[in-house]
Order: structure tokens, then sequence, then C-alpha cells
């Protein structure tokens, strides 16, 4: 019930080649939500799962920036913001973006669309075809965004995925807002209390202006290492070299850069139990109690000694028993459990856990699965849930929470 349940929505967000986040909040394609959408569609669509990949990187940057949005131009102007006016870029494909980046799952999402038909042709000319461009993504970021120390940075709380996470607050406390110039039209479709507020949008907006202006080349007022981008960042490269093995390229490059950057990471972004963000300019960890420090148990070559302590966490601070794992630690002052990224449990963050905990701990792993399957059966696909009641927020038929759901179903 549950699966085809999850089949629909997928159906019904899929726009002929891609699939919306969500029909009316999000109307365009976004960039880590395709790779989540991908792993879902792989267990019923390998051909559907390959065409999200493939149109989301048709959309590439010369340089190999992979946009956070995909503009559809069918959809009329003003329906998103920032929309493509606000942006002001095209693709070398043509095709209206944005400017900024999202975390890099898509070696992982690409890996597991060519696992669901391995010995399918189709899968190893796929494989072949977005390998290169999954190199170029991560070469975009060794070149654009390294900083000394070997971590990448991101320019935009919007590039971490995890908006208006209580991580960003210090540093987005000292960005000068700007006019939002335009009417949010999110507030069209969920209630205020549920979203980021309207001074955050005006900061938002001002930093997506300051690096637009610079013709997306230097960052302004918040550039950040997240621990969530740098992981995926990592595991991009563990997957590089799965994908490189089979279609007989060389995977060394590849392991040795995922060790570097868990090396990197260890020693620059972990602090008592949990892993932060940190200031590249002034090397300050900026610590939080946000469930994105939990996210490098994905990394297969973690120190033990770090991998228990996360999991130590994860159990005392966040509540993992619970089954669903929440964005930001419930008993830290920050935490609303209806506000968007500052608390709700969201199916792909718990999902990235998740992955890390199952081989770690299986009694765990088992926990979380279930809660999220219980979420969305208790709730509906909504894009996020009261980690505690399972109260749905945000939109309904939201579409990660459909695939992943179908990722850990079937
Ligand atoms: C949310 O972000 C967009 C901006 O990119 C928004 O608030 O309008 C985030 O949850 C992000 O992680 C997600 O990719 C996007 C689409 O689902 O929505």
């Amino acid at each position: 019930m549950i699966l085809r349940d999850a089949v629909r929505v997928l159906v019904a967000n899929w726009d002929g080649s891609h699939t919306v986040p969500s029909r009316r909040l999000y109307p365009h394609q976004w960039s880590w939500d395709s790779a989540f959408v991908a792993i879902g569609n792989a267990r019923w669509s390998p051909r559907r799962a390959r065409a999200e990949l493939l149109t989301l990187f048709g959309a590439q940057w010369r340089d190999g920036r992979v946009p956070h949005i995909v503009f559809n131009p069918a959809v009329p102007e003003g329906a998103y913001f920032p929309g493509p006016e606000f942006w002001e870029v095209r693709a070398p494909s043509g095709t209206a973006t944005s400017g900024i980046v999202q975390p890099p799952v898509h070696a992982l999402a690409a890996w597991r669309v060519h696992q669901a038909a391995p010995d399918s042709p189709d899968s190893r000319a796929f494989l072949s075809r977005i390998y290169p461009r999954l190199v170029a993504q991560q070469q975009f970021l060794r070149t654009a965004r390294r900083s000394q120390e070997g971590l990448v940075s991101i320019v935009h709380p919007w590039e971490s995925g995890m908006d208006n996470s209580p991580a960003w607050d210090r540093v987005l406390a000292e960005v000068e807002a700007g006019p939002m110039g335009a009417v949010r039209r999110d507030l069209a479709h969920v209630s205020a209390e549920e979203r980021p507020t309207d001074r955050d949008y005006e900061r938002y907006a001002a930093l997506a202006r300051a690096y637009r202006d610079t013709g997306y080349r230097r960052a302004g007022a918040f550039e950040v290492e997240c621990p969530l981008f740098n992981a995926a960042y990592a595991v991009a490269e563990h997957h590089l070299a799965l994908i490189a093995e089979r279609i007989g390229c060389d995977p060394e490059p590849h392991e040795q850069e995922a060790a570097a950057m868990t090396s990197a990471m260890v020693e620059h972004l972990y602090d008592d139990g949990l892993f932060h963000a940190r200031d590249p300019r002034s090397g300050r960890l900026l610590r939080s109690h946000s469930a994105a420090g939990l996210v490098p148990l994905m990394l297969p070559g973690l120190p033990r000694e770090v991998a228990s302590a996360l999991i130590g966490s994860a159990l005392d601070r966040f509540e993992v028993k619970g089954g669903l794992i929440p964005s930001f630690a419930p008993g830290a002052p920050e935490f609303d459990a209806a506000r968007y990224w500052r608390g709700p449990s969201w199916i792909n963050l718990t999902w990235l856990i998740w992955q890390g905990l199952r081989e770690r701990r299986p009694d765990l792993g088992a926990l979380v699965a279930d809660g999220m399957v219980r979420a969305v059966t208790h709730a509906g696909f909504r894009e996020y849930f009261d980690p505690f009641t399972l109260e749905g927020h945000g939109c309904r038929d939201f579409s990660w929470s459909a695939a992943l759901v179908l990722d850990i179903a079937a």
C-alpha cells in the first residue's frame, strides 16, 4: 500500500524529463532532490531514474557546477521566488538555472541507479555517460571552494539544503538584509510558522544578489564548511571509485580523495561527539546542535572511536530511539518542532544518517527505518514531520519523502 502510494506521488510529480519536489511549492527541478528521487525511482523504473539525473546534469555549467535549480520554462514567471529573472543566468544548454549548488549526493545516487539493473547495457552506458560529469562536479568544488585545510565551503544557506538551520544563525546575523524585491510565493502554500522568516529571506536574497554580482565567483558575507556538504563530497569520491572500477577507469585517485577528505573533516570539524561547521576565514568552529553533524557516519573510513561517539550523540542528544531523527537537537534552545530545518525530522536527512547507522548498529538502523515508514503512514508523504508526534508539516506529496521510503521498504 505504502509502496503503491509512493509511486503514485512520484508519477504525479514527474514532468516528462524530471521530477518536481512538489507541484505547487517547488515547481522546478532541484539538484539534491533529483538525486534522492532517482534513488527511489531506481526501485521501479531505472530508466526514469537515469533520465532524472541526466536531465539535471544537462544543465551543468562549463566550470562543472551543477546548479541547485534548473528552471522549467513552461512554469509561469513569479510562480517561485527567486525565479530565473532573479538569477539572470543560463547553462550552456540554454536552460535558465540558479547559480549556487547543493550537497553533491549524485554519485551515490548514480551508483544506486546502476545497481538497480547492473547487467543491463543501458545501465552501463549511463555510468559511462554520467561519470565525467560527476567528476567535473567534484572538480568545481575543489577548484572554486576548497580551503587550505582541504575542506570545501558553501556560500549560501541554500547550498546546505538546510536553509534556516540554527547552525547558520550566527553567521547570518552578520549579513545585512536587503529588500526582497518580490513576493514570497511559499507562504501561499505553507503556513508562515513552518517556514523561514521574512528577515531570513531578506538575507538570503542579499547574499544571492551579492554572489550573482561577482558573476557567481566570489563568496560574500557567508562562507562556511558544512559537515553534511563535506561528508557528501567524500561519499561522492567513494562512489566515483566504484563507478570508475565498473567502467574500466582508475579508482585510486577517488579513494585517495575520499580518505583525504575524511581525515580533514576529523581534524578540523569534529569535536566532542559531533561534527560542526567551520568558518574558513577565521578558522573558528561554529558549534551547534545540528543533525548535519551526524551525517559523517556515512563515511566508510571514519575512525571507529569517532563513529561510536557519534552514535552516542545520536542516542543522547537526538533521541534517535524514537525512530525519526530531528534536524536539530531537541534539548537545544533553538529547537522548534514545526519550523522547517530548525527541528522537524526530514526523510532525506534521516535516510543519510541511516546509511551510516545501519551497518554499524543494525538494531538502531531497523528502528530508524521503521520510524520513517511510520511517519509517512501516519501523516502521508509530507515535507517534514514533528519528530515526536509525527504530525506532518510543509507541503504534501513531497517527492523525496516518497522516493526514499520506497528505497527503504522495497
Ligand atoms: C528547500 O529550499 C528551497 C531553496 O532552495 C526553498 O526553501 O525554497 C530546502 O528544503 C532544500 O533542501 C530543498 O532542496 C528545496 C526543494 O525541496 O527546498
